[in-house]
C-alpha cells in the first residue's frame, strides 16, 4: 500500500532531499509551504507536478504557528509519517528574533503533536521531530550521544530543547510514535547562503571569477561535526521505520573548525583562505557553541545507518557545485547589454 508523509519544511535544505527520497521509495508526499510574496519552492521546483495529473507530490498553503489550520490539514490528509521540519533554523538570527524562534519552532512543534495526537485517534501516525546538536550547546561530555544533557546556548537551542522534551512526553504520555532526530552540522549545495560552509563556498566560488573581493567571517576556530545532508535524510525516514519510537543521534563522529573548512574550499580552487578572509565581529554571537563531535553508535547499531559522504568530498561538492555557479553569473554578466 502507498505510505502517505506530510512534510513540514519542505522548501528548505532537508524538506527538499526528504521530498526526492520519499517520492523515490513510492511514498505519496504532503508538503507545507508557507505562503510569501516571491515563490519558495526553488529547491522542489524539479520534482513539482502539475495538479492536474493525479501526482505523487502535494503541496498545501500553511504555517506552523497556525495549529487549527495544520491539525485540519492533517486529518484531512491522515498522513501515515509526519516529518517536522519547519522551524527558524539560523541560531545567530535566533538572538535577533527569539520569540518568532521558539513559535515556529516550540509552539509549532506542539501543534505538530497536537494534530497527530487527533489523527491518533483514527489511525496511527509516526512523528518525526528536527532535533539538534545545538542543545547540547555549552557540552557537558565529549562526544555527545543520546544521554549527554542538554546545555543550550541560544534561543534557538532553547526552543529546540522545549520541542525534544515534548515529543519525549508525547510518546510516554500518549503512547505516541514520536522520534526524535538529533543531527548535527549537514550542509550540501542547497545550504542556505548565510550558514557558514555554504557562505564560504560561494564567496570562494566568486573571488575565483573575480566578482568578490573580500569573505567576512565570524569566529573561525568554532569546531563542527559536518556531514552531507543527503545522508541524513535517509536517517530520518530510517529513525521512522524503526521498530519503536526512540531518539537517536546522527553524526560522522569528526569534528573540524571553520578555518579548516575555509582552507580547504579555497585551497580546492588553488587559492589561500587567508589572502582573501577577514573577521567581522557582527558575525560574532552573543553566545558560541565551540566544540560539537556527535557519537552516532547508537543509529549505526539499531538502524544501520552511517555518514558516509566525508568533510573533504562534502567540501568538494559544494565547492564544484559553487564555482559551476560563479561561472554562469561571470558570463552573464560579461553579457549584459550596453
Ligand atoms: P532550512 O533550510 O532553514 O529550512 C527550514 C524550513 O522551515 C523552510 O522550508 C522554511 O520555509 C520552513 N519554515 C520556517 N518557518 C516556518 C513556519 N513558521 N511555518 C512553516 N514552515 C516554516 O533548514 P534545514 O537545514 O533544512 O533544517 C531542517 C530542520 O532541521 C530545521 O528544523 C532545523 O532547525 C533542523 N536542523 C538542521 C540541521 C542542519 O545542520 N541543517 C541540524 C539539526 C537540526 P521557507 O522556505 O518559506 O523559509
Ligand atoms: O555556524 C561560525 C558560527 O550558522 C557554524 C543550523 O543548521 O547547525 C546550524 O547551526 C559556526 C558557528 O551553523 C560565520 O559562529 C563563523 O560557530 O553555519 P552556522 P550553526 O550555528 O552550527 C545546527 C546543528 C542547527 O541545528 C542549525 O539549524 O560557524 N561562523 N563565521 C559563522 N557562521 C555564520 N552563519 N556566518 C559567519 O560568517
Amino acid at each position: 500500500m502507498t505510505k502517505n508523509a506530510l512534510i513540514t519544511g519542505i522548501t528548505g535544505q532537508d524538506g527538499s532531499y526528504l521530498a526526492e527520497l520519499l517520492l523515490q521509495k513510492g511514498y505519496q508526499v504532503h508538503g507545507l509551504v508557507r505562503r510569501s510574496s516571491t515563490f519558495s519552492t526553488e529547491r522542489i521546483d524539479h520534482i513539482y507536478q502539475d495538479v492536474h495529473e493525479h501526482p505523487k507530490l502535494l503541496l498545501h498553503y500553511g504555517d506552523l504557528t497556525d495549529g487549527q489550520a495544520l491539525s485540519n490539514l492533517v486529518l484531512e490528509i491522515e498522513p501515515d509519517e509526519i516529518y517536522n521540519l519547519g522551524a527558524q533554523s539560523h541560531v545567530r538570527v535566533s538572538f535577533d528574533q527569539p520569540i518568532y524562534t521558539l513559535q515556529t519552532i516550540g509552539v509549532g512543534a506542539l501543534n505538530v503533536l497536537e494534530a497527530a495526537r487527533l489523527l491518533n485517534k483514527k489511525k496511527e501516525v509516526r512523528v518525526y521531530q528536527a532535533s539538534s546538536s545545538e542543545m547540547y550547546g555549552d557540552v557537558m561530555a565529549v562526544p555527545q550521544n543520546e544521554t549527554t544533557p542538554f546545555n543550550p546556548q541560544s534561543p534557538y537551542a532553547c526552543a529546540k530543547v522545549y520541542a525534544f522534551h515534548q515529543t519525549v512526553n508525547y510518546r510516554r504520555s500518549y503512547g505516541m510514535f514520536a522520534s526524535n532526530g538529533i543531527l548535527f552540522n549537514h550542509e550540501s549545495e542547497r545550504r542556505g547562503e548565510t550558514f557558514v560552509t555554504r557562505k564560504i563556498t560561494r564567496a570562494a566560488g566568486r573571488i575565483k571569477m573575480g566578482m568578490q573581493e573580500k569573505l567576512y567571517l565570524g569566529n573561525l576556530d568554532a569546531k563542527r561535526d559536518w556531514g552531507y545532508a543527503k545522508d541524513y535524510v535517509e536517517g530520518m525516514w530510517r529513525i521512522l521505520q524503526h521498530s519503536a519510537p526512540d531518539d537517536f543521534v546522527l553524526a560522522t563522529g569528526r569534528t573540524e573548525t571553520v578555518r579548516d573548512f575555509a582552507k580547504l574550499v579555497f585551497q580546492q580552487l588553488d587559492m589561500n583562505y587567508e589572502d582573501y578572509v577577514e573577521i567581522d565581529p557582527r558575525y560574532f554571537r552573543p553566545a558560541e557553541v565551540d566544540l560539537l563531535l556527535g557519537d552516532p553508535s547508537k543509529a549505526k547499531e539499531k538502524l544501520g545507518w552511517v555518514a558516509s559522504t566525508n568533510f573533504e568530498e562534502l567540501a568538494r561538492i559544494m565547492t564544484e557545485h559553487d564555482l559551476e555557479i560563479a561561472k554562469r553569473e561571470a558570463h552573464a554578466k560579461r553579457f549584459v547589454p550596453h
